[in-house]
């Protein structure tokens, strides 16, 4: 493929990212209107960038006939919870949806990988509608606490900047900060519930301040 058919085949997964993105934000606005908490902090997508998808293609072993349905995260949306607990929850009303369809789901909290990183990836399948009828597309929701995703934006642009060979020390560092990551996470859902009463008395307060 030239750089004209690759801008005309990632056209559905720009669009995905997009729909989706707004999708999951208005999710998150409404939740806060409805029921003033939701577990939804904020929200991110990506379309792979080529040379992403062809090396991991090539790590794979996908022909390029097969990138469609082998490669599942080329439509990339991120969305950022600030408690474990809500994870479980985003992900029930994710499942409940009927404008997705979900493929598969890798726990990657319970099971972190090898280098430290924790999420939780949902593979669904988004019939976009395109000018040229509809199409399904993969994408690949990722959902992660704050902490989850200070420690995997770190050693992401880590990763790059050595070119995936970090020495020894940083990787040992790295897993270390994983940890610490994971017991922030633990501690603030100890305290989950005393920090979401003074969220809502700080809006509580607010609502009033804004009234006078
Ligand atoms: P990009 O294009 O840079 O945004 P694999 O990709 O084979 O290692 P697997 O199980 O296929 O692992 O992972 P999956 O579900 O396809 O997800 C790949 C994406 O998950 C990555 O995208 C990252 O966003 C994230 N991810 C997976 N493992 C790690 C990790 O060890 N560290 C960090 N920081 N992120 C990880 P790319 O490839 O970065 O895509």
């Amino acid at each position: 493929m030239d750089g004209r058919d690759w801008k005309k085949f990632l056209l559905p997964y720009e669009q995905t990212v997009e729909e989706l993105k707004v999708k999951f934000k208005t999710l998150r606005s409404e939740l806060k209107s409805r029921e003033e908490y939701s577990p939804i902090e904020f929200v991110t997508g990506r379309v792979k960038r080529v040379s992403s998808i062809l090396e991991k293609a090539k790590r794979l072993n996908v022909p390029m006939e097969q990138i469609e349905t082998g490669i599942e995260d080329i439509a990339g949306i991120r969305i950022m919870c600030q408690f474990v607990e809500d994870i479980g929850q985003l992900a029930e009303l994710i499942r409940a949806r009927q404008d997705m369809t979900l493929v598969y789901e890798k726990d990657y909290i319970t099971n972190k990988k090898p280098s430290g990183y924790r999420s939780y990836h949902m593979i669904v399948e988004y019939p976009v509608q395109t000018s040229l009828g509809m199409k399904r597309v993969l994408a690949e929701i990722q959902l992660r606490t704050l902490a989850m995703n200070f420690w995997a934006t770190i050693e992401h642009s880590l990763n790059y900047k050595y070119r995936e060979s970090l020495p020894e020390e940083v990787v040992s560092r790295l897993s270390k900060a994983a940890e610490a990551a994971y017991k922030l996470d633990q501690e603030m859902s100890s305290i989950r519930d005393e920090i979401m009463e003074s969220q809502q008395l700080f809006e509580d307060n607010s609502n009033i301040v804004n009234r006078v």
